[in-house]
């Protein structure tokens, strides 16, 4: 990846060979993500090179590298068994969109790409709503003008949440009212109905993911599950004394990644399009998470846990519990990693990181506060 940077966008071409599972006369779908540089990019990238698609992602450009989460399937472009290729481009800028669609000719659109943090909304309210509100019209945009100029057919998949809901109480379904709570969730909630306004006014074949949190090693790490792994992993290896964190009462419906990539995909498979709620259905507060992960370490959160009103949110979600049975009766999905499993698979990630930073810092290489 590292070797593309220096070329001009349109030449970025990178690549991934996995073994094609399609039959040898299938024509290779092709799928185009935005917000493939993402937590969820990565794993959806990784599910449809398994399933024998050609994925090409759209990226920012950034004054560094922001393809961390890819560079384990990085295959040196020049490989003809390249399957994943990066183009630069940006849900604020249309025409840049419409390139890609139109030169691209994706069988399937994932549009993952937003500002996704909901504390970083109060700051950043415009470009939240331009990216996520905006940005999805673009791209819906982009889509509805190629299928009108070229008669293909094209699938498209909307990123919603369930910030959405806000502060409704759960359990939350399809039907549930929206009371969105944060400038990210109300642009979220545009977005949702931009794309059931394009399946009713354009016939596009076109879902809407309402996905519950979901988390992995690969989480971004100012969202709180993450925040709490990595310093689980730094304290108990000596790196960090304190935890600085904001609502601890808050309650989440947290599940893994890598299941919730699948529902996406699945969506899209089906005969006719929809909206479907993908959630575990359980529900823990972040106090509940802090013990897991501490306790898993054998240490005890209260020790080293401070409050920092800084983290607070101008107005919280208080709780938040899917109701998935839609998705689980008509589509068959359902999560396979639980609570427990996913703090343990988060804190024992972190606790190997935290071992390779000690290195790094008890020879000089970085200071113990930082984080390569
Ligand atoms: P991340 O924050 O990890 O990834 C967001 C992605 O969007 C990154 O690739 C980022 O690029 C990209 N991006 C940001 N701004 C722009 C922009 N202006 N133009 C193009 N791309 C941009 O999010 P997740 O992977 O966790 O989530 C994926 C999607 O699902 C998001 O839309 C999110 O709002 C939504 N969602 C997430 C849930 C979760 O629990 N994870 C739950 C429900 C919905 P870069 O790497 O350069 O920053
Ligand atoms: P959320 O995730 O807002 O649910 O949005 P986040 O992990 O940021 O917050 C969860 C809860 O933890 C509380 N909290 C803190 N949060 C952060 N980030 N940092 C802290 O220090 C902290 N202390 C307490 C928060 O107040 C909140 O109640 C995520 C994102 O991935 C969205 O993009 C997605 O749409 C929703 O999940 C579903």
């Amino acid at each position: 990846i590292f070797l593309n940077h220096h070329r001009a966008p349109t030449a970025l071409p990178v690549a991934l060979a996995t073994l094609s599972t399609m039959a040898e006369t299938e024509p290779m779908k092709k799928a185009l993500i935005s917000g493939i540089t993402g937590q969820d990019g990565s794993y959806l990238t990784e599910f449809l090179l398994s399933k024998g698609y050609e994925v090409h992602g759209i990226i920012r450009r950034s004054s560094n590298f922001n393809t961390q989460r890819l560079e384990h399937i990085y295959i040196d472009p020049h490989n003809s068994s390249a399957r994943m290729k990066l183009h630069y481009g940006d849900l604020t800028d249309a025409s840049a969109l419409r390139k890609w669609v139109d030169s691209i000719c994706p069988d399937e659109v994932y549009n993952l790409g937003a500002q996704s943090h909901v504390g970083v909304s109060f700051e950043n309210p415009d470009y939240t709503a331009d990216v996520v509100a905006t940005g999805a019209l673009r791209l819906l945009e982009a889509v509805r003008t190629h299928i009108e100029t070229t008669g293909r057919k094209v699938r498209y998949y909307q990123a919603g949440s369930s910030e959405m809901y806000g502060a409704t109480p759960p359990p939350q379904d399809e039907n549930t009212v929206f009371h969105p709570r944060s400038p990210y969730a109300v642009s979220k909630v545009a977005a949702h109905w931009y794309t059931v306004n394009y399946r009713e006014a354009y016939g596009l074949f076109a879902c809407n993911g309402i996905l519950f949190n979901h988390e992995s090693p690969r989480r971004g790490e100012n969202f709180v599950t993450r925040k709490i792994t990595r310093a689980v992993g730094r304290i108990k290896i000596g790196l960090q004394k304190k935890l600085f964190l904001g609502n601890l009462k808050a309650s989440r419906d947290w599940g893994f990644a890598g299941d919730y990539v699948e529902a996406m995909w699945l969506m899209l498979q089906q005969d006719k399009p929809d909206d479907y709620v993908v959630a575990t259905e359980d529900s823990h507060t972040v106090e509940e998470f802090l013990e897991e992960a501490f306790g898993y370490v054998g240490l005890n959160w209260q020790d080293y846990v401070e409050i920092d009103p800084r983290y607070f949110r101008p107005s919280e979600v208080d709780n938040l519990r899917g109701s998935s049975a839609k998705i689980r009766e008509l589509l068959g999905w359902k999560p396979k990693v639980d609570f427990k499993q996913l703090v343990a698979m988060m804190v024992e990630s972190d606790l190997e990181r935290a071992k390779r930073e000690k290195v790094l810092a008890d020879n000089g290489y970085i200071a113990s506060h930082q984080q390569p």
